[in-house]
């Protein structure tokens, strides 16, 4: 892999797990923003590269790839070694597991354009957002607690090393984090949490790092 541009949008939970799994694999990449607050995502032009509509997108040595899973998974399997995915099945389907249910059950209903409608024809739209994303995201990462209680206790969700679990869990305990969600009863997501922090994986890929100056 050599040359790798990533369309991304500094807020994006979505981009931002493609930023930390390609931190995770050591790969440079060069960063364009698409704009979601301005609609840039829904252009004819950005369109072309992603019909979906959605960032990310990720264009590496010249093939367009969307959706972050699959492009979190491609990058593991040309990477094993980054760890991304364990080597071991019944581990690999227990990431999966964790991964699919912030990726697949959380965001897609926290998605802007999601929360945005359920907004336009909610009975109390005064209390959208917040009440919708206290529920979907406090009942989702409740769940993802209970999922690794499961588990003999770990540093990461799985093991002693970030996987695409974890690269899924940050994202969504930002979004928890800027919308307020009480995280108080989740001691093991906290956990995992302070160990991601302090992996530069983790700290390159932040919001924080890539929001626009100015
Ligand atoms: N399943 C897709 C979801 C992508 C996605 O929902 N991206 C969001 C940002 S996190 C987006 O582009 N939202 C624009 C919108 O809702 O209009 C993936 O994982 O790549």
């Amino acid at each position: 892999m050599t040359d790798i541009t990533l369309y991304d949008y500094w807020r994006s939970s979505a981009a931002y797990r493609v930023r930390i799994a390609l931190g995770l694999c050591g790969l440079e990449y060069k960063s364009v923003p698409v704009n979601l607050l301005e609609g840039e995502h829904k252009s004819e032009s950005y369109r072309a590269l992603n019909p979906q509509g959605f960032v990310p997108t990720i264009e590496i040595d010249s093939l367009l790839f969307t959706q972050s899973l699959a492009i979190i998974e491609y990058l593991a399997e040309l990477h094993p070694d980054a760890g991304l995915l364990p080597g071991d099945a019944l581990d690999r389907q227990r990431v999966r597991a964790l991964s699919y249910a912030i990726a697949m059950d959380i965001h897609p209903v926290c998605n802007l354009s999601v929360a945005k409608f359920a907004k336009s024809i909610a009975a109390k739209p005064d209390d959208m957002p917040v009440a919708w994303f206290h529920k979907f995201i406090g009942e989702g990462l409740a769940a993802y607690e209970g999922m690794l209680a499961q588990q003999s206790p770990s540093p990461f969700s799985l093991g002693d090393a970030p996987t695409m679990a974890d690269i899924c869990l940050m994202p969504q305990l930002y979004n928890a984090r800027r919308w307020e969600v009480d995280l108080s009863n989740m001691p093991r997501i906290l956990t995992v949490e302070e160990n991601c922090n302090r992996h530069t994986a983790f700290q390159a890929a932040h919001p924080d790092q890539h929001k626009p100056q100015g």
